[in-house]
């Protein structure tokens, strides 16, 4: 048996998945956990008779890898990412490097970056998507570091990623954290798509009274459209369908309404407020999972304060195409958002990030993957320096088109007090981005009163600075 240069550490649903696949590509693999039961059967149920060498110490593990190593730590973000480098760092050698394809902070990752490279070992940032079945089959990959450190990764990451009709779901991102930080802004995408997609479930449900066969059925066909045909779409339409065996009811209403999260989201709204790029949409998403998590508290409250109920009273299939319509324009806008943080960031950190060519590696392996993802990266191949998503010629029509369904959908929604906030987050974001005049003029005059925090005038150039005593005089 050839000896593996590649090895993988930590053997949860990610590591495990990723080690088999690597393996199934012809590389052979050394695998570690630190809890050396999970080795064990993993050797046993999955690893039986293939290519991977099981080791139970740091240390075996590092000397059954042939220099220049390749190790992929797939272990739980934060501290034990940390706490494995410091348990491989003095037994690696020049050459050799470590690639992290967990969801870690950017800034993490790109101190790790400068205390291995100093040391002459070479670290990668990788940002893996998929979940379980992607990392096995094929996962949409991140990969930040050196362009040298990714050219040593390159003929495995290209073979272990999903193929989409033009080439693998990967390609070199950036230096330092500029793979995880577009990892992150996939999640805070992937958040918004979610939020999105359970705002128009809701609306369905409630304000029309679909059942759930009838839900599945209009998320099959939403499925087949051009523009919301995505992998979020194709599973909402295979839950709706899953019966839970113990009370016959749909699976998904005996579900609790209290969603988690992890960071990934939160994280991306950090860096949107200290970047200074609005992200509304996802961060309503974010909040949406928060007030979710109020369960008790919402339960108690209804009894207090109460509002609007009742059905819509139109025709049920031209909403349903009207909740379609709302539910795309404010997808525009979510990726409008994230786009844009990313392009931010890009200048801001020198990521010199090629959004193009991200939206290439999201149309297959990735949770959000989707056939418009195919628009965005047309339209920043056209334009990489677009400003904003929305003033791209293949979304620009769509959304004028469709803005007064979207517009009829929130009214409807407001009437009938179903909260609708990713979709009212992304047009408002729409509303305040196509208006030349805000009403950020008062703001202005309110700093000026209060803190002599000074304001510019329409009629002198940008740049000047004038101030008013409000209270002389008057
Ligand atoms: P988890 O995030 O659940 O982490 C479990 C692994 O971390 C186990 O192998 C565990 O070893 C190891 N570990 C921990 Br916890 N503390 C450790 C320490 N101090 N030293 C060494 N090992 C330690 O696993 P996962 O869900 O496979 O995810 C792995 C990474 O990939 C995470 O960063 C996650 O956010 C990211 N990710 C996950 C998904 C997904 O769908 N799950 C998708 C994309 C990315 P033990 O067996 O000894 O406890």
């Amino acid at each position: 048996m050839t000896q593996p240069s590649f090895g993988v550490i930590g053997l949860a649903v990610m590591g495990e998945n990723l080690a088999l696949n690597v393996e199934s590509r012809g590389f052979p693999v050394a695998v570690y956990n630190r809890t050396a039961e999970k080795t064990k059967t993993f050797m046993a149920e999955r690893a039986q008779g293939k290519n991977v060498t099981d080791t139970y110490t740091v240390e075996e593990f590092v000397k059954a890898l042939a220099p220049p190593r390749k190790i992929l730590v797939m272990v739980k973000a934060g501290k034990p990412v940390d706490a494995v480098i410091s348990q491989l760092k003095p037994l690696l050698q020049e050459g050799d490097m470590i690639i992290d394809g967990g969801n870690s902070l950017y800034e993490d990752t790109q101190r790790r970056t400068e205390e291995l490279e100093a040391v002459g070992l070479g670290f990668m940032g990788m940002g893996v998507s998929g979940g379980e079945e992607g990392a096995l089959l094929g996962p949409s990959l991140m990969p930040g570091g050196t362009p040298e450190a990714y050219d040593k990764v390159e003929s495995i990451v290209t073979k272990i990623a999903a193929q989409v009709d033009d080439g693998p779901c990967v390609t070199y991102i950036g230096p330092g954290g500029a793979g995880h930080y577009v990892k992150m802004v996939h999640n805070g995408i992937e958040y918004g798509d979610m939020q999105l997609i359970a705002e128009a479930y809701d609306l369905l449900k409630n304000a029309l009274g679909l059942n759930h066969e009838q839900l599945s059925e209009v998320f099959a066909q939403w499925n087949q459209t051009e523009e919301l045909n995505s992998f979020l779409i194709e599973i909402s339409a295979e839950i709706f369908k899953k019966i839970d065996p113990e009370t016959d009811r749909p699976l998904v209403d005996v579900i609790l309404d209290s969603a988690g999260q992890k960071g990934t989201g939160r994280w991306t709204v950090v860096s949107s407020l200290e970047l200074g790029i609005p992200i509304p949409t996802i961060y309503a998403a974010v909040n949406a999972r928060v007030i979710s998590s109020f369960k008790e508290e919402r339960v108690a409250a209804k009894e207090q304060l109460a509002g609007p109920s009742g059905k819509y009273e139109g025709d049920v299939q031209s909403f349903i195409d009207k909740v379609r319509d709302a539910l795309y324009c404010s997808k525009m806008c979510s990726y409008a958002q994230g786009m844009a943080l990313m392009g931010k960031a890009s200048e801001e950190f020198g990521f010199n990030l090629n959004l193009s060519e991200i939206a290439r590696i999201w149309k297959g392996g990735c949770i959000i993957r989707a056939g418009f993802l195919d628009k965005i990266k047309a339209a920043f191949k056209e334009n990489p320096k677009l400003p904003n998503l929305l003033l791209a010629p293949e979304f620009k029509q769509t959304i004028l088109d469709r803005q007064e369904a979207w517009r009829e959908v929130l009214a409807v929604s407001n009437q009938l007090g179903i909260p609708v906030p990713a979709f009212s987050a992304s047009l408002d974001y729409f509303d305040s981005y196509r208006r030349d005049r805000l009403p950020q003029n008062l703001t202005q005059a309110q700093r000026d009163f209060f803190g002599a925090h000074t304001y510019e005038r329409v009629d002198k150039p940008r740049g000047e600075f004038f101030h008013t005593e409000w209270m002389e005089n008057s």
